[in-house]
């Protein structure tokens, strides 16, 4: 067509959905404004679905989970400079939580902003962008545009996911150039995420020093629900009959009321471990470092992760497996020798009666009727809602409110339940539940603390503008971690943790055409979350928690410092 009608032409916008397109992506998270506009404007038209959000940070946790429930990256878009910084603490959130997720954001002149001259919001985004993601890249002419998405999106999915930064400045997305070489130049990109076949040696250390082990224990991080090697991570643990334990977004995996979970031991199974297996888990801080007292100091550790680099961070670990946790898995399923791995009968029986009164405690308090409702008695009424509701996604961040809930609602399905993560980071709430119902089409439920909420709270315009099947479950006991601190120096000033006990957040969401509910009691919570899950409509649930409820942050008051000293009057 070209040399017939050489004046054939396309641009830098087109080429980018385009690009997107021939891979498969589309969805854009985003906000709009200078330079990006038409490009979601055209998107929309060549039926990328585009979700419009009130803040890029939201758009970006949007993508980040998305990215998470699909693995295909998911995209955020953002105007440039306060826009691209918007949203970086989402694509920083991501990497460190291993979800693929590309943050395209347009960008001002390269030339004026090379030499400071004080351009329309002037920043140089990719450089600043580079601590903060797995990879960041720049397009500078309109014929690498392909190339430059087929980079992003091999980052952001091979190996550990992570976040990944491209720049597109303005003058390319509107530049013009020959129709034939542009499709010419775009990438569809072959296996983006290829398999990393572990070593068969390492395979068989791991079998070896489990079959050696009498109180084996098997670790489920985010990394095994991502890689939705549900059935034959089911499989290895039933198996071996190996007790394991989730970590708080593997939940789900298996069923939490497995026979295997020692969820209800925890502390006990970490402890008295003597080889730990960690399948897409970090020791982190969230697992103590791997270090006594939390574990036994004479526990040996296999990790499989696809990350080499991983091994020995915190604690050496005896057999490392480096692979993809889909082919690890199998390779471990298929050199299994029926009844090599035995755990001890003594082991089992152990952890069965921690379990057991453990559970037996968390029943008494789910019972109770405390008046104003406590954490779990307000559980407790959710729990029973969402009991035979396996496919509805739980959004979940606060610290009481994240604790209490990661602790009494239980999970039946995998990468059902989506949390602050390996930060402990608030502000993902409403991103995360958009992100999950756009791409699932499912109902989610966000158990959200009151401060929590705040963070990413004006999105529920979005929920409700684009008619999405969210119910916000607000858990307001008046504050930070609880609502009845004073003012240490008696002035009139509520105190730092303190929060509007007496907000009526319901009525934000009926300011947008939702529906508003207010509970005090586990009676009126059942009533009101019920009748949400049914519409399949935005709902916003007021919860009126007892501001004494809480305890300072949550279940991690040990990594906040206190000062000794009393303050100065
Ligand atoms: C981005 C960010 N800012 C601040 C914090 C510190 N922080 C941890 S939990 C929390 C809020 C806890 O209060 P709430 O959400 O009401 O939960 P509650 O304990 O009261 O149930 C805050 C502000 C954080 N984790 N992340
Ligand atoms: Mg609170």
């Amino acid at each position: 067509m070209n040399e017939r009608n050489p004046a054939a032409l396309t641009d830098g916008f087109h080429l980018v959905i385009e690009a997107m397109q021939l891979n498969g992506l589309d969805t854009i998270f985003g906000v709009v404004g200078i330079p990006v506009t038409d490009l979601a404007r055209l998107a929309q038209a060549q039926g990328i679905r585009y979700i419009g959000f009130r803040h890029e940070q939201s758009a970006g946790n949007a993508a980040a989970i998305a990215g998470y429930l699909t693995q295909k990256p998911g995209i955020c878009l953002t105007v440039s400079a306060p826009g691209f910084l918007n949203g970086m603490v989402a694509l920083a959130n991501a990497t460190v939580n291993g979800f693929p997720m590309i943050q395209i954001s347009g960008s001002s002149d390269r030339a004026i902003v090379d030499l400071q001259q004080g351009d329309y919001e002037e920043l140089d985004q990719m450089n600043a962008a580079k601590p903060f993601a797995k990879a960041a890249y720049r397009v500078n002419r309109p014929e690498d545009i392909g190339t430059g998405i087929a980079r992003a999106i091999r980052a952001a999915v091979s190996g550990r996911p992570g976040g990944v930064y491209l720049d597109l400045p303005a003058g390319v997305l509107s530049a013009t150039l020959d129709a034939d070489s542009a499709a010419r130049s775009l990438v569809r990109v072959v296996d983006a995420a290829p398999r990393r076949i572990p070593a068969a040696e390492s395979i068989q250390r791991a079998l070896d020093l489990l079959a050696g082990a009498e109180r084996p224990l098997i670790l489920l991080g985010k990394g095994a629900a991502y890689s939705q090697a549900d059935a034959d991570i089911r499989a290895f643990i039933e198996q071996t009959a190996i007790p394991f334990l989730p970590m708080s977004m593997a939940k789900g995996l298996l069923p939490d009321d497995h026979p295997q979970s020692v969820a209800a031991a925890r502390s006990y199974a970490l402890a008295q471990a003597d080889v730990v297996m960690l399948i897409g888990a970090r020791l982190n801080w969230l697992l103590g470092h791997g270090r006594s007292p939390q574990w036994s100091a004479a526990a040996r550790f296999i990790q499989i992760d696809i990350e080499p680099t991983e091994m020995d961070s915190n604690r050496p670990i005896t057999a490392p497996v480096v692979g993809d946790i889909a082919s690890s898995i199998a390779a471990l399923l298929a050199m299994l020798k029926p009844g090599r791995i035995k755990p001890a009968a003594a082991w089992l029986g152990e952890l069965a009666q921690r379990r057991q009164h453990n559970a037996q405690r968390m029943k008494e308090r789910l019972a109770a009727r405390p008046d104003p409702m406590d954490f779990y008695s307000a559980l407790g009424a959710i729990a029973g809602v969402l009991a035979d509701k396996p496919d509805v996604y739980l959004v979940n961040e606060g610290a009481n409110t994240l604790d209490i809930t990661r602790n009494v609602i239980d999970m039946r399905a995998p990468r059902k339940r989506l949390d602050c993560g390996t930060w402990g980071v608030m502000g993902i709430g409403m991103g995360y539940a958009i992100g999950a119902a756009v791409v699932s089409g499912q109902p989610v439920v966000a158990i959200e603390g009151d401060s929590a909420f705040g963070f990413s709270g004006m999105e529920i315009e979005t929920i409700c503008r684009y008619r999405l099947p969210v119910t916000v479950v607000i858990f307001n006991n008046g504050g930070v971690y609880r609502g009845d601190d004073v003012n240490r120096g008696g002035g009139a000033d509520p105190a730092p943790t303190v929060l509007m006990k007496e907000a009526r957040y319901e009525k934000l969401i009926e300011a947008f055409g939702g529906a508003g509910h207010y509970a005090d009691d586990p009676q009126s919570l059942t009533a009101a979350l019920a009748d949400a899950l049914a519409a399949r409509k935005p709902a916003l649930i007021n919860c009126a928690i007892d501001p004494r409820a809480g305890t300072e942050s949550g279940h991690i008051g040990n990594l906040n410092p206190q000062s000794a000293l009393a303050p100065k009057k």
